[in-house]
């Protein structure tokens, strides 16, 4: 069981204790945005239309990966690296747009948004369809389980050999994925909104366990978290693009690059609770090799 603290929980005890956090991040275009965006043309339109119009990202409000705060900010820990990296483009505004995991690569394709900025972790069969950058992070799978874990829930092993235990996971996402691909039935795999969603299903007891990222399971409150999964497969991810924005991801890369040798970058990763040390050298063809 992971006993550390979230770093929810540390922005709450910062200020209560009046402390001043800042919060960077650029207003949220919360309406979704006819199709046609600046991408639209493809090719180098994108650059072009996104330094006079400004960068459309799809996030999932997940924290810390993506976090959609009250007062409409975006932050987390992709959309500050895509703003750090778009500023170096000549790229200033940088909007987020709030979308379930499921819509994000069709809503990328039919120019809802010009970048997904979610934590969309590389797979096979996302890599087929979308470009992704260079990785900005490596993470972790846990399961959130009721206090105690009565039903001993570890491993995906597990769940495969106890067809008695339910598991949820957010509609399209990469643990529906994993648990598919482990060949587990249908039955015991059961749809939950978002977290908070799948938080409030663990309670209500209508699932035995919460398969989300380790990080994300640790800002419910509520929620007992298994230490990090060690039969799910390794989670990375960065911004993704359509093919046809090639020239885009390319300029994109040659700052990222740069940036991640920058102190700016590990501190970005630090603040939201991940380990900038864990991804340096992992590439975008060995997460795109993982199955699923
Ligand atoms: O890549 C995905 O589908 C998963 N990524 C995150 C950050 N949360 C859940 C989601 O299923």
């Amino acid at each position: 069981m992971s006993t550390d603290i979230s770093r929810r929980q540390l922005f709450r005890g910062a200020l209560a204790l009046g402390g001043v956090v800042a919060v960077g991040g650029s207003l949220v275009a919360c309406s979704t945005t006819e199709t046609g965006g600046p991408g639209a043309e493809g090719g180098g339109g994108l650059l072009e239309r996104a330094k006079q119009q400004g960068l459309r990202i799809a996030i999932g409000n997940e924290p810390p990966y993506t976090e959609l705060s009250p007062d409409g900010t975006v932050t987390g820990v992709e959309p500050d690296v895509v703003r750090a990296v778009c500023e170096r483009m000549g790229i200033s505004k940088v909007e987020g747009i709030v979308s379930g995991y499921d819509a994000m690569i069709p809503g990328l394709k039919a120019n809802r948004w010009d970048t997904i900025a979610a934590g969309l972790f590389m797979k096979e069969s996302r890599c087929r369809e979308v470009a992704y950058a260079s990785p900005v992070i490596v993470s972790t799978e846990s399961f959130g389980v009721r206090p105690g874990n009565p039903k001993d829930v570890l491993t995906i092993a597990d769940v495969k050999e106890r067809q008695d235990l339910r598991v949820g996971v957010v509609p399209g996402g990469f643990e529906q994925g994993i648990l598919e691909t482990a060949g587990i039935p249908a039955a015991q795999i059961v749809n939950v909104t978002d977290a908070r969603g799948g938080a409030d299903a663990l309670n209500a007891d209508r699932i035995d366990a919460f398969l989300l990222p380790t990080l994300s399971l640790r800002e419910l409150d509520g929620v007992e978290v298994t230490d990090p999964i060690p039969d799910a497969p390794k989670t990375g991810s960065s911004a993704a693009f359509r093919p046809e924005d090639q020239d885009f991801l390319d300029a994109y890369n040659v700052e990222l690059e740069k940036f991640k040798a920058e102190p700016a970058f590990a501190e970005i990763l630090e603040k939201w609770g991940f380990d900038p040390t864990v991804v340096a050298g992992v590439t975008t063809e060995e997460l795109c090799a993982v199955d699923g």
